[in-house]
């Protein structure tokens, strides 16, 4: 709901100002869909006093929650890949039976935007329910100009029929598509650097992201991508190291990417470019999971460098089909060893960092009262548990 003028109180506030910043028994102003005043509920000044109060009885208060890394938009899905997979099929025989990212591609081109619209808004809403109130969606699965428009307009239908922030990154290089297997230079050349013109001057896009790996793009081609970005004042941010390390996350740094996202195979090299830079690192369980993989992300090494770490679903439907921000949150601590108040700061305060926002993720005054008040009595319950949802509302701030 619009967060309305109004003063939260007896709760316990984590405002994620650094770490947890808790307050017990605290309270929270908002006025015109902003963070007015926070605090200790006994310190609240005398200007709060007109504010009609509501007793929250001890429940939690975070920031709302940033999915700062998703694939919600596609057609079709990959339930048959994940049943031939298990039923022992090799990765190249899904390939040879068409499955792979072309069949999300073959199915996201034969839908027109409101089919796209409808296939996403159940993935959106079940973030939604989970207290999220920002997200961020890529393109990707069209690999041609049309489809990768409609994608990214679709993308920003979902900010218009939610209540909720949509922030949208270009990603037409993704992976080849097939008309183009023997012709790579012809694909960034007359499709994907096109396009990614035709979305910016369309204003489809807030970002511009890529895919660098042995299945994907070289690092040289993904310079490309970045110059072309940098040409239209667009951020950049870079899928890295997720299978191999071709120094993807090390090139991100120097092109000042937002972040850099995986990370699985980042090296100490990459991890001082990153923590130099400032680019955000954003670790994916949901892949890590589905793909059962092993080399997890340099955890200790980010955060000895003090990298900040985002966390997100990477909600797509090959490696990661996750439409939970709270069982994200509990793989990023079971698998990657993050502490619950580093996977709350990762979909908070750095998943904001991660879209190049400075208006949300942290409850402080002037931010946008972008709140998830939950039936918990410590923040940390929020990663702790495996399936459980404690969200008792959502509120949604105001643009300024
Ligand atoms: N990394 C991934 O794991 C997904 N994309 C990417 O860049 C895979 C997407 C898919 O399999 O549909
Ligand atoms: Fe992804």
């Amino acid at each position: 709901m619009e967060a309305p003028d109004i003063l939260l109180r007896n709760a316990t506030i984590a405002t994620m100002a650094d770490g947890y910043g808790l307050i017990e028994d605290g309270a929270v102003a908002i006025r015109g869909g902003r963070i007015d005043w926070v605090g200790p509920a006994g310190e609240a000044p005398a200007e709060v006093g007109d504010l009609e109060s509501r007793d929250l009885g001890g429940a939690v208060i975070t920031p709302g929650l940033i999915d700062c890394h998703t694939h919600v938009v596609h057609g079709g899905d990959r339930a048959s890949e994940f049943e031939m997979r298990l039923k022992g099929a090799s990765y190249e025989e899904v390939a040879r039976a068409g499955g792979g990212i072309v069949s999300t591609v073959r199915a996201t081109r034969a839908a027109d935007e409101a089919e796209l619209l409808a296939r996403a808004l159940p993935r959106v809403d079940a973030l939604i329910a989970e207290g999220v109130t920002t997200i961020e969606i890529k393109s990707g699965y069209g690999l041609e100009r049309e489809a990768e428009l409609r994608m990214l307009r679709v993308a920003r239908a979902i900010g218009r029929e939610r209540a909720i922030t949509v922030r949208t990154s270009y990603l037409g290089a993704h992976a080849l598509p097939p008309e183009y297997e023997l012709d790579r230079a012809g694909y960034l050349r007359d499709v994907c650097l096109p396009t990614m013109e035709a979305a910016a001057s369309e204003g489809l896009i807030d970002a511009v992201d890529g895919f660098c790996e042995g299945i994907a793009f070289s690092p040289d081609e993904i310079e490309l991508i970045f110059e072309e970005a940098h040409a239209l004042k667009l951020p950049v941010k870079l899928h890295a190291e997720q299978l191999s390390n071709l120094g993807g996350a090390a090139l991100a740094a120097r092109h000042g990417a937002l972040s850099a996202d995986h990370l699985e195979w980042l090296d100490a090299e990459g991890v001082a470019a990153m923590a130099e830079a400032g680019t955000v690192a954003v670790l994916l369980p949901g892949a890590f999971y589905a793909l059962r993989e092993t080399q997890a992300p340099p955890v200790a090494e980010l955060r000895a460098k003090g990298v900040p770490m985002a966390v997100a679903t990477d909600c797509n439907p090959g490696t990661s089909p996750l439409t939970s921000i709270l069982l994200a949150m509990n793989m990023a601590c079971t698998f990657f060893r993050l502490t619950p108040e580093e996977a709350l700061s990762g979909v908070t305060r750095h998943a904001a960092r991660a879209l190049g926002l400075d208006d949300r993720g942290v409850i402080a005054p002037g931010m946008r009262a972008d709140l998830a008040i939950w039936d918990a009595r410590h923040p940390r319950e929020l990663a702790y548990r495996i399936g459980f949802n404690p969200l008792i509302e959502r509120m949604v701030g105001a643009e300024a």
